[in-house]
């Protein structure tokens, strides 16, 4: 079992208890572990074969080894499985409803036996909630915007990038051990087109020259039908199976030759409306695009079939990468010659916002350091709450200017280690920290966590009011929207990224897969204008730091150079490009210096 599947069951097991009215000691005890595994590196599984190395992790006594051994031994958890039974599966949907906690929830269940969004909903619509304790009308309305949001995003069937990636990965590391007929595996759909969410996963297999004929393709079916994962076979045809994985994810395999490669990966990685536009541009030159090759119309000769590159040259057009594959202008770039280069993984050398245990983050500015460094990262911010988030335990202006220090004097060596903090937009769009504070960090990141269903003339005046603030470089996750669970912010996004270029502020394009944000569509509003974007992890631990690769792949979906990307720069330059900062005699800091 890895980590996270460990750490999932712990998790549950504290909402659970939470929810039962267990003591904070008890159920806190479960979600500290759970967040533990998220961020050490060892897995859990092999740490477990020494009694003595699992004890010697914090928080984890006698009575919760025992408890670990069993999740890893059978899969799971008497004390949770006991508490499910005890409420509805559903129950634990309303904790994804953001403005319901364990408290609330449980009171809904002990008071209404409500254990269904509808359910909640429907009392919300007959306004039955706003006169309990600690409800009130404002948070009754947003519980009903919560309930109809979650029922849009959730009910969709897809998942978030990062789950079918990691389920890609096993799959891929699986099939390529089925033997040496087997020459390669690429996922292709969606996930090869780098989409936020993904309805299935695609994978194409390649079978090796001369191990190619039918009973070697039936072998490598067989070998992929037993792969542990499944739940569920859905068909099996000559050189296509289907099956679901106990996540509920599907899974298309397709086995096909070597020469056909090119076309199907094409065909396969879509988009559909992509692949329309091409097969008529064959159409119009005499020829005909399927899965298996490029072919004259008449006599049915090959003209193209065994890489991409190939067919697109052919079709005349210059290589369109998969991420720009969705018929919003490449066909016509590409006849131009005018596609994007697009930023690539390679190209970043630093990430800009990423907490420590300062504030919410699980680990300390060295061990962030340590990892960006074995990254390959030349800088990194470390960017801890401010104030005004007291549920991440956000910093002061005292607290800040002491992990300023830190971080200075935090020493990794092959990295450079930049103060940093994410200073929280309020309400009425001005910074959590005062301005002498702000003076003596090296970058300022600004973002809104709170009042997040403003409307749209307020929150669009907010942002400008941030902008307007001399100190603000960057705004992070500037949409706030959370990847199937709540939709963007309103404002004027217009509005906002003229004032962004107008002040030389900078867009990020938060990395993590709940959020990807800026998404797409918005990157591409950004570039238009001028306005320069930082591609960043928003790290809660050293893993999160991964997280990297969704974020370029969003940034080239939104057409995104290298030279958009301000964190592509080394150090120097990097720090040049941010906007300036007013004076620090300003500030005063410097007037208790000189004074
Ligand atoms: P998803 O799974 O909803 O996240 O999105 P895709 O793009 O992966 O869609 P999917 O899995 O239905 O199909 C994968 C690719 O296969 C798709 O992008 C293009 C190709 N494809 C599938 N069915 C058709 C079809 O009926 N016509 C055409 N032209 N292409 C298809
Ligand atoms: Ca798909
Ligand atoms: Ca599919
Ligand atoms: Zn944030």
């Amino acid at each position: 079992m890895e980590n996270k599947d460990v750490a999932k069951i712990l998790r549950e097991t504290a909402q659970l208890l939470e929810i039962d009215g267990a003591i904070i000691g008890r159920y806190r005890s479960y979600e500290k572990v759970a967040e533990l595994l998220y961020s050490i590196p060892e897995r859990i599984d092999e740490l477990a074969k020494d009694p003595k190395k699992l004890k010697e992790l914090p928080g984890v006594g006698d009575s919760m080894a025992e408890h670990i051994r069993e999740i890893l031994d059978t899969g799971d958890y008497s004390l949770r499985k006991k508490l499910r039974k005890k409420y509805p599966p559903t129950l634990l949907d309303l904790l994804e409803l953001q403005s319901l906690g364990p408290k609330k929830v449980a009171f809904l269940w002990s008071h209404f036996k409500v254990a269904t969004v509808e359910g909640v909903e429907k009392l919300a619509k007959e306004g039955k909630l706003r006169d309990l304790p600690g409800f009130g009308e404002k948070s009754e309305q947003n519980i009903l915007k919560a309930a109809g949001q979650f029922k849009n995003l959730s009910g969709s069937g897809r998942v978030r990038i990062n789950v079918a990636d990691e389920e890609a990965q096993k799959l891929v590391a699986y099939i390529s051990k089925a033997g040496e007929a087997v020459e390669s595996v690429t996922p292709a759909g969606s996930l090869r087109r780098g989409r936020e969410t993904i309805g299935d996963l695609d994978l194409l297999v390649t079978m090796r020259p001369g191990h190619d004929k039918q009973k070697d393709v039936d072998a490598v079916a067989a070998h992929i039908l037993k792969y542990p994962g499944i739940d569920q076979e859905l068909a099996h045809g000559e050189n296509k199976v289907s099956f679901n994985l106990g996540s509920g994810l599907q899974v298309d395999v397709r086995l096909l030759e070597k020469k056909s490669f090119g076309a199907a990966l094409l065909y396969f990685t879509g988009s559909k409306a992509h692949n329309v536009a091409l097969r008529g541009r064959a159409n119009e030159m005499g020829w005909t695009l399927n899965e298996y090759a490029l072919t004259t119309l008449k006599g049915g000769k090959v003209v193209a079939s065994k890489t991409e590159e190939e067919i697109y040259a052919k079709l005349k057009l210059a290589y369109i990468e998969p991420e720009l594959r969705e018929m919003t202008g490449e066909i016509e770039a590409a006849e131009q010659g005018k596609l994007p280069k697009l930023v690539t993984l390679d190209d970043i050398r630093g990430d800009l916002q990423m907490h420590t245990t300062a504030s919410d983050g699980k680990n300390s500015i060295e061990e962030m350091g340590q990892a960006a460094k074995e990254l390959g990262y030349d800088y990194i911010a470390l960017t801890d709450h401010s104030q005004a988030v007291t549920v991440a335990n956000g910093l002061d202006e005292k607290r800040t200017l002491e992990q300023i220090k830190k971080i200075h004097a935090a020493k990794v060596p092959g990295i450079t280690l930049v103060a940093g903090s994410e200073v929280d937009i309020k309400k009425d769009g001005t910074l959590d920290l005062e301005d002498y504070v702000l003076a003596e960090l090296d970058v300022v990141v600004a973002s809104i966590h709170s009042y997040m269903n403003m409307e749209r003339a307020e929150m669009t005046a907010r942002y400008l009011a941030a902008i307007e603030n001399p100190y603000t470089q960057i705004i992070a996750h500037p949409t706030g929207r959370l990847v199937l669970r709540r939709e963007a912010f309103e404002y004027d996004m217009e509005a906002v990224l003229d004032a962004c270029a107008k002040h030389g502020v900078v867009m990020e394009c938060n990395a993590y897969p709940d959020r990807l944000d800026l998404r797409d569509v918005h990157l591409r509003m950004a570039k238009q204008r001028g306005v320069k974007i930082v591609i960043s992890t928003d790290s809660h631990t050293t893993r999160n730091l991964l997280f990297m690769k969704y974020g370029v792949e969003t940034a080239r979906r939104g057409w995104i150079e290298k030279k958009d990307v301000i964190n592509t720069l080394p150090l120097k330059e990097f720090l040049a490009a941010l906007r300036p900062k007013p004076p620090a005699a300003k500030s005063k800091a410097a007037r208790q210096k000189s004074a």
